[in-house]
């Protein structure tokens, strides 16, 4: 008797913690209440940037900026651009590809050390999203890269020139995080593990696989987490963990905090409905899959995610800032416990498509607008 209990008291907790993981998110987890308004003042610091990509500080307060087309200019404190950097790999800049994200090193102040994420031409008129490194040697108001190689390419180069992921962040321990898409044609492929598309991944700057990586039964070694549809945004917070945001289809861009090992449910589960309407997969939550965090419905095109502790706006410390290329506006969200509890929508009305989204060592908001004649923006209160 005792022991039929028992059976029947772990039966009910097992089928409980399926019916939790198979549960669709908290409807409050979309349109959340409205954050209190934050006055901004807008300062365009550089503009005639053909749509730049990737935004990054130096540790002099000068700016790295990539465009897509395949260029990547120093931008002075005064907004004035550089000719473009000598050096860069080539890039296949066609659709959404091209030069795309940079980022530095640990320890750039000695190696000079960048990291760039790219659309690599490959055989066959194929292209990948691919990484490379290589030494940013500074001289005045001008820069060259030198030794530059790439070191990774993601496994099955495909002919589309849509949805290649490409945020690159360094951790700590010298690892980087990289994020890829599903290329557009190749959705399926998010859920088979041993590829590389539609992934988190975590390598080394040799390009090597991060011993950090879960390295399933199956699961190629870098792959970090799965079922992502097209990454375009990435940050760490203060703890350490990654968190991410997610092209969807129609209503269902995603914010996601990626764990190692775990699957995003692209295109299994989703709350974005194909741009003809239809149903993708097979609903929106399924045991064994993750729900995002949050959601946008309607969607607004995520592009760029900063954490803020900048101090200077004191409201948005701990708070995202996400940027919206097709909703052309800034979106905060306040996360309390792992949820999102408010958000504010800035930058509305100007209809700028907004790429990427840095804090400046100045405690400001840094953005990208992607146009082909792109600025950097500055925000600071109002
Ligand atoms: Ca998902």
């Amino acid at each position: 008797m005792r022991m039929a209990l028992t059976l029947t008291a772990v039966m009910t907790a097992t089928s409980m913690l399926t019916a939790q993981a198979a549960q669709a998110l908290d409807p409050k987890q979309t349109n959340a209440a409205a954050a209190p308004k934050t006055a901004v003042k807008v300062e365009t610091i550089a503009k005639g940037l053909d749509h730049p990509w990737g935004l990054q500080f130096l540790p002099d307060g000068r700016l790295l900026v990539t465009e897509r087309a395949g260029r990547m200019r120093i931008v002075a404190k005064d907004g004035k651009l550089s000719e473009p950097v000598a050096g860069i790999p080539k890039v296949v800049a066609q659709g959404q590809g091209g030069l795309l994200d940079v980022r530095l090193a640990p320890d750039f102040e000695t190696s000079g050390i960048i990291y760039l994420s790219f659309t690599e031409p490959r055989e066959g008129g194929k292209s990948s999203t691919s990484v490379a490194t290589g030494k940013l040697v500074i001289e005045g108001a001008s820069a060259r890269l030198i030794d530059a190689k790439v070191v990774f390419r993601q496994a099955l180069a495909v002919a589309t020139g849509f949805h290649f992921g490409s945020r690159i962040v360094p951790n700590k321990d010298g690892s980087l995080y990289v994020t890829t898409g599903d290329r557009g044609s190749m959705r399926d492929e998010a859920q088979n593990p041993a590829s590389h598309i539609g992934k988190v991944l975590r390598i080394l700057p040799d390009g090597s696989p991060s011993p950090a990586n879960p390295r399933l039964p199956g699961w190629a070694p870098e792959v970090w987490s799965m079922g992502h549809r097209n990454i375009q945004g990435a940050t760490l917070t203060p703890d350490g963990a990654l968190w991410t945001v997610e092209h969807g289809a129609r209503g269902g861009d995603e914010l996601n905090r990626p764990e190692k090992g775990k699957n995003y449910g692209w295109p299994i589960i989703t709350y974005g409905r194909d741009y003809s309407g239809a149903k993708i997969g097979e609903g929106q939550s399924k045991a064994g899959l993750e729900q995002p965090i949050y959601y946008w419905d309607p969607s607004i095109a995520v592009s760029g995610l900063a954490y803020y502790t900048g101090g200077l706006f004191p409201s948005w410390n701990g708070n995202f800032i996400v940027g919206g290329l097709a909703g052309a506006h800034l979106s905060r969200l306040v996360v309390e416990n792992g949820k999102v509890v408010a958000e504010e929508k800035l930058l509305t009305g100007r209809g700028e498509r907004i790429r990427d989204v840095r804090q400046g060592p100045d405690g400001a908001v840094w953005l990208l607008v992607d146009d082909n004649d792109g600025k950097i923006l500055r925000l600071s209160p109002g």
